[in-house]
């Protein structure tokens, strides 16, 4: 059994969406991140940074904190959507999403959505950024079907969420051929619909 410390956030629906994906059983302990939850003294003792998501798997006794190693861990445990002969791959397009892509489109939603007119230089850098995301997204997702080439993957998984934050980035989901009809493609799958909704409050996918 896997417990999920979750908010619905992007961060937090890679997990849930990975672990719809491979059947694993698990339990979300929701944590109130709007309301500092994730400063309390139990929850850093597995949190060292105080951010969610955070797995314990109670069958092996571990936690692990970064989205990208949590993947990184069901990946290897479950031995899927993290083929050994692509993990060069994979890895590359998992790590541009942890270290760039989430990073960068949260200063645009911060800057953009979140805090608007107080920040202009803030605003037009990170709009700028986010759009040039989408476009080099676009372009990898012309030439491959998937991120790390023609398997759906855990790179794949952790970018999603990111992407399905389209209508607060205000940059036009279905401008970008390529970009939306991955979109659409993963938004069907039925574990991802599960996983994106794991509170079970009725939330939906946002369409391009
Ligand atoms: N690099 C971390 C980022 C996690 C992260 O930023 N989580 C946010 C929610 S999406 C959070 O817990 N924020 C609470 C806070 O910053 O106080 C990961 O990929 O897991």
């Amino acid at each position: 059994m896997i417990e999920l410390f979750y908010a619905n956030t992007p961060n937090g629906r890679k997990i849930s969406i990975m672990l719809e994906e491979i059947n694993c059983p698990y339990k979300v302990t929701p944590v109130d991140i709007s309301n500092g939850e994730q400063f309390g003294e139990k929850f850093r003792s597995i949190s060292p940074f105080s951010k969610i998501p955070v797995i314990t798997d109670h069958e092996d006794n571990i936690s692990i904190f970064e989205s990208g190693a949590i993947l990184i861990y069901l990946g290897e445990k479950s031995g899927k959507f993290y083929d050994e002969v692509d993990r060069v791959s994979i890895n590359q397009w998992l790590i541009a999403q942890v270290a760039y892509v989430g990073p960068l489109l949260g200063q645009h939603h911060q800057f953009h959505h979140y805090t608007p007119g107080k920040s202009k230089w803030g605003e037009e850098r990170y709009f700028k950024i986010a759009k040039t995301i989408y476009k080099d997204l676009d372009e990898r997702l012309q030439k491959e079907k998937f991120l790390a080439g023609d398997k759906y993957s855990i790179a794949d998984i952790a970018t999603f969420p990111w992407i399905a934050r389209h209508p607060i980035h205000d940059i036009g989901l279905k401008k970008f051929k390529n970009l939306s009809k991955w979109f659409e493609k993963i938004s069907e799958r039925e574990a991802v619909i599960k996983g994106y909704d794991c509170l079970k409050k009725g939330e939906s996918i946002p369409k391009p």
